[in-house]
Formats: C-alpha cells, structure tokens, sequence
C-alpha cells in the first residue's frame, strides 16, 4: 500500500455528517416520539449529535425484529463458510473507514486519534475477523455412547442475544460482544453508552452493507436505566452480554433472574496489582509497562494497573525513572496526532476523577506529579497523570476503581504480604508479578486471584486469549473460542441405533 498521507483531523471533524439516530431492523430510526439527547464532545464541549434517546418502546421494536430474523433463521441457517465471508467484509469496510471511525471515537470519548486509529479500529476489525475465521473450523462432538445409540452434543445459538457496552473502548467493547454473538447465528441488539454511542451506529450501517441480514443486528443508544434497563428485564432476550461497573453489573443479574433468567454475562470494574520484586529483571522494562498501562486511554481501562507494588529496596530507582517518563503523558488535543493522553469522558467522570486525588491527599498519600485538571480554557475535561507514593493498602485510592490517570504507589518487603494485599479486594481482573526468579514467579502467578496474571510484562494482549474477572470483577470470559460459551447452547441428541 501506498502511504497515506495523516489526514487534517480538525477538517475532517468540521465536515464529518453525524447520524444519531437508532438503528432497527436494518434501518435508521427515531425513538419514540423523537426524543433524543444531546452528544457533547469532551474534548472542547462541542455538541456533535442529538442522538435517539430509545425506551420501552424502542427496545421492544428492536427485540421483536430480532426475533423475528432469527425465527426465520436467516442468518443462523447460512452455511459457515457463508458467515465467515460476511464477516470479514464486515472486517473490511471498518478498515476502509477506519479514519472515520477512529474521528467519531475520539470525538466522542476523548481518546487521542492516534489510538483510535492504530488499536481500536484494528483491534475491533480484526476481533470481528478473527470469529468469522473460527466459525467454520469448530466441530461439534459425538459421545463416546453405548453401539446402539448415537449421542451428538451440539452448539446452537442462544438467540436474541442483548449487549450493553461502556464508553471506554466503545468499537471494542462492541466488537468484543457482536463478533462472537454473531458468528454464532444470534442476533443481536446492543446498546451503547450514553456517553459514546456514535461509532456503534456506524458499524451497524457497515455490517448491513456486508450482508448480515436486516434485524439481525440492532443498535440502541439511550440511558442505562431506560433503554438499558428494558433490555435486562426484557421476556424475550435470551441472554445478555455486559461490560460496565460492578454497581450495574449487579443490577443486570438481578434483572436477569427477576425477568426471564436470561443468560448474564459480566464484565466489570478491576483494581489490578502490579507487584515488583527487587529482582525484577529488567527494570527500565518494568516501569514503562507500569506507567504506559496506567496511563493510556487516560486510565480508563478496567485492567489499568492501578495499585503498584514495589519492593522497598527498589522504589527509590522506580519512582526516579518513573518520574522522569510522566512529563510524556501531559494531555494535549486528542485530534493531533502527537498526543499520547487525551480527555476525560466527562464532566462527571472528571469530577469522579479529582474527587479521588482530593481522598488520596486528605489521607496522607504523597503526590508526587500531577494531581489537577488542566486544559480548561479548551472547554474540555483534562487531568494531569498523577503519581500518589506513600499510599497505604486501606486508603480509598488503593481501593476502589478510580477510572482515571491515577497511579497509587505502594512499598512491600514481604512478596507473601504482597500477594496478600493484592487479594484483598472485591475485584479480579488483572495482576502481575516482576520477578527474574521462576519459582517465586510461578507461585506468585498462582496465588493472585485474577483472570489474567502477567509475569515480567503487562502488555501482552490478543483475540486468542480469554478476557474476564475473578470475584467482583465478573464471569464468563470474552475473546478466545470460550467466547461462544456464552453465546451458545449445548444440545444433546440421542439417536436410537438399534
Ligand atoms: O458505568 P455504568 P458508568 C466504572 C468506572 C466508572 C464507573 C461509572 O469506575 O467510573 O464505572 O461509569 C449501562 N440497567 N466502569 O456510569 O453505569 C450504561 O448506559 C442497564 C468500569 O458509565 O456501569 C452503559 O451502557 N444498563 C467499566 C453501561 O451500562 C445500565 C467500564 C455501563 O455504564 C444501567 C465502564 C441499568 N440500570 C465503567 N445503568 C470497566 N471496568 O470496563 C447503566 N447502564
């Protein structure tokens, strides 16, 4: 390919048309007697879109023309191979409009451009790709039954299949949930958040455009207890797929088991430890890791590692290094392409945020760097990467999810205590461990209780491994092929042989 030229992203957004409007049944819609509400744009307040504000009424039209598509099985009756083609044509029209995809995630999120674009368009295009690929290369299995009966155990779709996403990573979140649900042969009505619903709209006008059936894939934008609500109690929805706060993942299972026992799956908030032995391998290493997760996406990310372990001996030569790297991390405007932290979702996250620094400093944490919004006079909502040292395990930093460019500082001389103060929490999402000796890595590794532990890196991510909590943190798991657990039902068929 040719290289391509870095398009002017202000232009871009002045002339960008914004569609708010809902998504039924293969075409756009109002909600119910019009009513919307107003899109804002963290980064200057700008108004981009009014945007359907769907109820009751809005989630039993999208509910009944998903039922409908998959009574008539037009999508869960085409062939495999058939659906891995729409599939990936679905893939490939989000990389043709990738660089609108990526301006209407960050315009609406805050994020800076040059992720929207370079992870979160192609880590949801190739999420979308990689469930097209696997849908025709799983087998289902033959029991090992007596000679006269044939036993087949099977995989079907669940069938309508509701999916309530967070603003963080709104593509991925949405792609996380719709690739696996539709590789399936479910359909599927996703409601965005309130906060960040334009770039699920569009992926519903392009996986039309590839071929998924009209109904088969709906999206609903509106508030959380609206629309969302409506969806959790909904009779007719058979499952529902949920990544948000632990608060409304609650509320989902209970709507859940007070409706029709949906199938609930969750996906929740994190308070991850990141724990640094004094033979830590490589410490340059360590601390980039430490910093770069914490801060990216402006630490909005519910695996962020927001609770830092590191063994006394050796924080002096962290805190140094990691000081020297924050002045990287100073927020600037999302839609240049140089910026590495952009803005805060919104204004009440951003008072959530400052709320948090306010606690750490009145409980004694040393802040070290940051610690106040900045770039007021854009309008927008930005907070400084903050650094809190000194910080105790029973301080309300260290315990509750922050959501924010937050880093909490924590010294430790024992690993086993270390270990201990990582455990306790409510949540189980991510934990890692920095070590150059194996067995102290391995038992550590096992003791943390979390759905991911990294050793001697944090990085490391891919469609190919399972994604979800311990604990608070959640159940069932996202990515990998134990995706189409939640989205299946196993059948078993015993067939009479003689
Ligand atoms: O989340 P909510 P919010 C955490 C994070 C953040 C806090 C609040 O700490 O500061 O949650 O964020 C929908 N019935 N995380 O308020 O409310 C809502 O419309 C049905 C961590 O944005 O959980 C949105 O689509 N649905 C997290 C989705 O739930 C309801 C990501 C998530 O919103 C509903 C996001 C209801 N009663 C926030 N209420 C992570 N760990 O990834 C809300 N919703």
């Amino acid at each position: 390919t040719t290289a391509h030229a870095i398009p002017n992203w202000h232009h871009l957004a002045r002339d960008l048309k914004i569609d708010g409007r809902a998504f039924i049944n293969g075409r756009r819609a109002d909600a119910r007697e019009s009513a919307t509400f107003a899109c804002h744009s963290p980064i200057d307040g700008r108004l981009l879109a009014n945007v359907a504000r769907c109820t009751g009424a809005d989630v039993d039209a999208a509910v009944a023309a998903a039922r409908a598509a998959f009574e008539d099985r037009r999508w869960a009756s085409v062939a495999p191979a058939k659906r891995k083609k729409t599939l990936i044509k679905f893939a490939d029209l989000m990389l043709q409009h990738a660089p609108e995809l990526a301006l209407l995630e960050t315009l609406d999120m805050g994020k800076p451009i040059r992720y929207a674009r370079s992870v979160d368009v192609q880590l949801a295009q190739n999420c979308i790709r990689w469930y097209g690929e696997a849908v025709d290369k799983i087998y289902d299995e033959i029991a090992p039954a007596p000679e006269e009966a044939l036993a087949l155990i099977t995989r079907e779709p669940v069938g309508v299949v509701a999916a309530i996403i967070p603003w963080n990573y709104p593509m991925l979140m949405a792609a996380w949930k719709i690739a696996p649900a539709l590789a399936a042969g479910n359909s599927v009505v996703l409601k965005p958040s309130e906060k960040a619903p334009l770039t699920s709209l569009r992926m519903a006008e392009l996986a039309l455009e590839a071929g998924i059936p009209e109904g088969v894939f709906n999206v609903l934008p509106g508030y959380g207890n609206e629309a969302g609500a409506a969806l959790a109690l909904h009779m007719d929805v058979d499952c529902i797929g949920f990544t948000g706060s632990t608060r409304t993942g609650k509320q989902i299972v209970q709507m859940a088991g007070q409706s029709n026992l949906k199938r609930a799956w969750t996906e929740l908030g994190g308070k991850s430890a990141n724990i640094v032995c004094a033979d830590c391998p490589d410490l340059d290493a360590a601390v980039s890791a430490a910093i770069g997760s914490i801060y990216f996406n402006q630490g909005e990310s519910c695996n962020a590692p927001s609770r830092l372990f590191v063994e006394a001996s050796i924080k002096d030569a962290f805190i140094e290094k990691a000081l020297a790297m924050m002045p990287q991390y100073a927020p600037g405007d999302p839609l240049d392409e140089s910026t590495v932290m952009g803005a805060i979702v919104d204004e009440v996250q951003l008072r959530t945020v400052m709320g948090y620094i306010d606690s750490g400093k009145s409980a004694g944490a040393k802040l070290l760097h940051g610690g106040a919004q900045t770039r007021i006079d854009t309008g927008g909502y930005y907070v400084e990467p903050t650094l809190f040292d000194e910080v105790r395990h029973d301080m309300q930093i260290a315990r509750e999810e922050i959501f924010g460019p937050v880093l909490s500082v924590l010294s430790f001389t024992d690993v086993h205590e270390a270990v201990r103060q990582a455990n306790d929490t409510p949540y189980g999402l991510h934990a890692a461990v920095w070590t150059a000796n194996i067995s102290k890595a391995i038992t550590v590794s096992r003791a943390l209780r979390a759905g991911t532990v990294h050793v001697n890196q944090y990085d490391n991510d891919d469609i190919t491994v399972p994604f979800g909590g311990y604990k608070q943190s959640g159940n069932g798991r996202d990515k990998s092929l134990h995706a189409f657990d939640k989205y299946t039902e196993l059948k078993t068929t015993w067939i009479q042989v003689k």
